[in-house]
């Protein structure tokens, strides 16, 4: 069954990672999809490819997610090359792993920007065209197990994504009175780009691996599922949720 078939799904940061893996698993399901990205031309038009080699269509923007503008062009862009805006998963993110004694300011400063006034201002434009269209739509963040836990070299990223969950709780009271429901997903640990150079630790990576019940670290596609899933009509009565993504990580003391 095709959970997304007829809907125009937007993700930002989907040119590697969970962004793309959520990117082409809405095209599995039958959406055309717009993806933003930052800098890479090649990765963004292998998504393209990719898409389009499931029948469905794509497009790829460029934006720096930081910038408020950049949210208006890309949903502006979606809605001129498929008529419409169904799902926005607000994606992009940084992880700059640093120490907290000396973590500079504009390191601090950036990721804030990149990770949340980036998910306030993607959630702001796609609710704004939502609420025109007039027939709801679904927006899906992607929060992280650091919403919920510390990191020592995450003093400046987890608060970002606590923001972003908070963030969802309140646009779905925001916006539940336009059908638009809002929700989050939280990823344990998954094997991307993002912590490519702290995972290459080998003793931090076993020890991660033990943590997690299911007895591995997670692969992007893990969280396509999910997101397709809250991204669906079949989530129709879930607003304000957030959904662990994590093989058991995070409830896992001893
Ligand atoms: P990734 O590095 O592959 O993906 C992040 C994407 O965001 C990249 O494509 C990057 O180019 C893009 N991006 C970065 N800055 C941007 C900007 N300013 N404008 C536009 N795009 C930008 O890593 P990932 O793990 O797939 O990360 C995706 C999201 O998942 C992030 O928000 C991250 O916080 C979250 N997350 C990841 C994990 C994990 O363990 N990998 C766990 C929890 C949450
Ligand atoms: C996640 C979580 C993971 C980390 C990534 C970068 O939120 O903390 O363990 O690898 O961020």
């Amino acid at each position: 069954m095709k959970l997304l078939e007829g809907k125009t799904v937007l993700i930002t940061g989907a040119s590697t990672g969970i962004g793309r893996a959520a990117a082409i698993g809405a095209a599995q399901h039958g959406a055309d999809v717009a993806i933003n990205y930052a800098n890479s031309d090649g990765p963004a038009a292998s998504c393209v490819a990719e898409i389009e080699a499931l029948g469905q269509r794509a497009i790829a923007v460029k934006g720096d997610v930081a910038d408020p503008q950049t949210a208006q062009d890309f949903v502006a862009k979606a809605v001129e090359a498929f008529g419409k805006v169904d799902v926005m998963v607000s994606n992009a993110g940084i992880c700059p792993f640093h120490a907290f004694l000396d973590m500079p300011a504009d390191v601090v400063e950036r990721t804030f920007k990149v990770n949340l006034h980036g998910a306030y201002f993607m959630v702001q434009a796609a609710a704004q065209q939502m609420v025109k269209q007039g027939h709801g739509g679904s927006i899906v963040a992607v929060s992280s197990i650091s919403a919920l836990v510390g990191g020592e070299y995450q003093t400046h990223y987890t608060p970002t994504k606590a923001g972003v969950h908070s963030l969802m709780q309140s646009t779905s009271i925001a916006l539940g009175k336009y059908g638009i429901r809002c929700n989050s997903v939280l990823p344990g640990t998954i094997l991307t780009e993002i912590n490519k150079d702290d995972l290459a630790d080998v003793e931090k990576r076993e020890y991660m691996e033990k943590r997690v019940p299911l007895g591995r670290l997670g692969a992007p596609e893990d969280l396509a599922g999910p997101i397709v899933f809250l991204a669906s009509d079949m989530a129709a009565y879930v607003t304000g949720a957030a959904l662990l993504v994590d093989g058991g990580m995070y409830v896992n003391l001893q």
